[in-house]
């Protein structure tokens, strides 16, 4: 288990906290974000709601790394993706199947229909270190976008299974580091603060 808060308006109250849960192998499983629904900074009121979701894992694939395969959301199926040689699309419903447009890197650069037209606005683009440009990923209609690995949505941070990856600083920070980590304040000029110390790679 790992646990982040975020304080998005930097107030040093956190609005958000996520929970990370992982299987025997490590790979992350499970996400339960609760908010803090009567603003005193903490999440054990009972206005406080908490979100849980489900990651099923493929660990035996053809991608050479264990993938996600479908995404539960207090129990409802909400997202599940096509495996081949690497993920190809995602489903969110019947008939709304996306396929990814990738480059040699692996990124996603946009989204297709299953009739092969573009999703309008979900074109993207990254500086070297995965940075997006011209786009904004919290609200990108996937979350496999640089390096075709799945981006948090709400951290900012890229998990890959034994480390997730800050773009904004070439940092990687060691999973078991958030995990010891009680809290990491996210604001706009610093996307978060680890309470131990990070690797440069
Ligand atoms: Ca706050
Ligand atoms: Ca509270």
């Amino acid at each position: 288990m790992s646990t982040v808060t975020l304080d998005s308006d930097g107030n040093g109250l956190p609005e958000t906290q996520l929970e990370y849960e992982y299987d025997d192998s490590g790979i992350r499983v499970a996400q339960t974000k609760t908010v803090d629904g009567n603003g005193d900074g903490d999440f054990v009121d009972p206005e406080d709601t908490a979100e849980r979701t489900d990651y099923l894992v493929d660990h035996q694939n053809r991608t050479g790394y264990p993938q996600v395969l479908e995404e539960r959301v207090d129990g409802q199926l909400t997202k599940s993706y096509l495996l081949g040689l690497d993920v190809l699309a995602q489903a969110l419903a019947l008939n709304e199947l996306h396929y990814l447009l990738t480059d040699g890197h692996g990124s996603t650069r946009g989204l297709v229909d299953a009739t092969g037209q573009p999703l309008t606005g979900q074109i993207y683009r990254y500086d070297a270190y995965g940075v997006p440009l011209g786009f904004d990923p919290s609200t990108a209609a996937t979350t496999l976008l640089y390096s075709g690995e799945q981006l948090d949505q709400l951290t900012g941070l890229q998990y890959l299974r034994a480390r997730y990856y800050d773009g904004h600083r070439p940092l990687h920070a060691a999973r078991s580091l958030l995990r010891r980590t009680a809290s990491a304040r996210h604001s706009a000029q610093v996307p978060l603060r680890w309470g131990g110390s990070l690797k440069q790679y």
